[in-house]
């Protein structure tokens, strides 16, 4: 059987302002509220849940040209990058609770200051590669990995709030799987650097099967490496994930993001992952937001090793009758 995980940090972050609709800084909360840390613990490892950052509140801050709360996304992913940092320096696997996938700035960034080789898998409907130049809304969270990637460096103005963030992965160490709304600034951006992505048209094509041999051949043949998984729940089908910002038809199944879970579990290289983009204020009803923070539950604990196999906890034998 595959390695499990030494143990599991759990960290909240509620934070909001990578984007402008409020509510998905209650994102930690739903997903616990769903039974996070009950599931996990039935993994048979230590779960240590930290509990959620508080984000400094920043009383003036200004537009950047069309985008919003600069400095306020900046100095809260850079406080995420060093609670990242430090819960990996301490050997655990790090779960990242969103709040937006702007987060995922800092939680890649610190990630790699601990694993300076890791490779990144982005399951989204979005690709999040804009710049603040090719962004049509200027939203961060539709920005995150312009941020990351050294291939767009000299694309990136100097934002406000960021001074601290350098860009810590190449093109070839990223893969994308569940687009399906991607703006033509970042289409030109996937074709020009030559990014690997999986469109659901891909999945459909190919099965989600192959299309996760391909990704993970494409990041690990060359050598193992630690993964960083960043998982938008809007990468699932609205019928199944409606409690989000940004819903797009025609997403992942259930059994898709499922098998994509546990076929990056099977790695045995998870080392860091975020669950973004669950909006509880935007859920139609208390059902339509426990759908939605459920299967991020089911996503998590799917990443972290719960089989549909079964054998998730050790059975010492079968019960003879008295
Ligand atoms: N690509 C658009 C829309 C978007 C990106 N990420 C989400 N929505 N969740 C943008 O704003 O950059
Ligand atoms: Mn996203
Ligand atoms: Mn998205």
């Amino acid at each position: 059987h595959h390695n499990r995980a030494q143990s599991v940090a759990i960290l909240g972050a509620p934070f909001s302002k990578g984007q402008k609709r409020r509510g998905v800084e209650h994102g930690p909360k739903a997903i616990r509220d769903a039974g996070l840390v009950e599931r996990l613990s039935n993994l048979d490892y230590p779960v240590h849940d930290f509990g959620d950052l508080s984000f400094p509140h920043l009383e003036k801050d200004e537009h950047f040209t069309h985008v919003p709360f600069p400095r306020s996304v900046g100095s809260a992913n850079q406080l995420l990058s060093t609670a990242v940092n430090g819960a990996v320096r301490a050997g655990h696997t790090c779960v990242m609770l969103g709040g937006d996938h702007s987060l995922a700035i800092g939680s890649v960034k610190g990630h790699s200051q601990q694993c300076p080789d890791l490779c990144l898998i982005w399951v989204d409907a979005h690709a999040d590669v804009n710049t603040p130049q090719t962004s049509p809304s200027g939203n961060l969270h539709g920005q995150s990995v312009a941020f990351l990637l050294k291939e767009l460096q000299d694309k990136m103005p100097d934002i406000p709030g960021f001074s601290w963030m350098k860009p810590c992965l190449s093109a070839t160490d990223l893969v994308y799987i569940g687009l399906r709304d991607v703006d033509p600034g970042e289409h030109d951006i996937l074709k020009n650097l030559g990014i690997q992505y999986f469109t659901m048209r891909d999945i459909d094509r190919m099965g989600i099967q192959r299309v996760m041999e391909v990704a993970l051949d494409h990041l690990l043949a060359r050598k193992q490496r630690p993964i960083h998984l960043s998982f938008d729940i809007d990468a699932f089908d609205p019928s199944l994930a409606p409690a989000t910002g940004t819903p797009v038809n025609g997403g992942l199944t259930y059994r898709e993001g499922i098998y994509i879970a546990e076929e990056i579990h099977n790695t045995g290289l998870l080392s860091v992952m975020d669950l973004v983009e669950v909006n509880p204020v935007l859920g139609a009803s208390r059902k339509a937001v426990e759908a939605t923070a459920g299967l991020a539950v089911d996503v998590i604990a799917s990443s972290l090793g719960q089989s549909r196999e079964g054998a998730n906890m050790a059975y010492q034998e079968i019960p003879s009758p008295k």
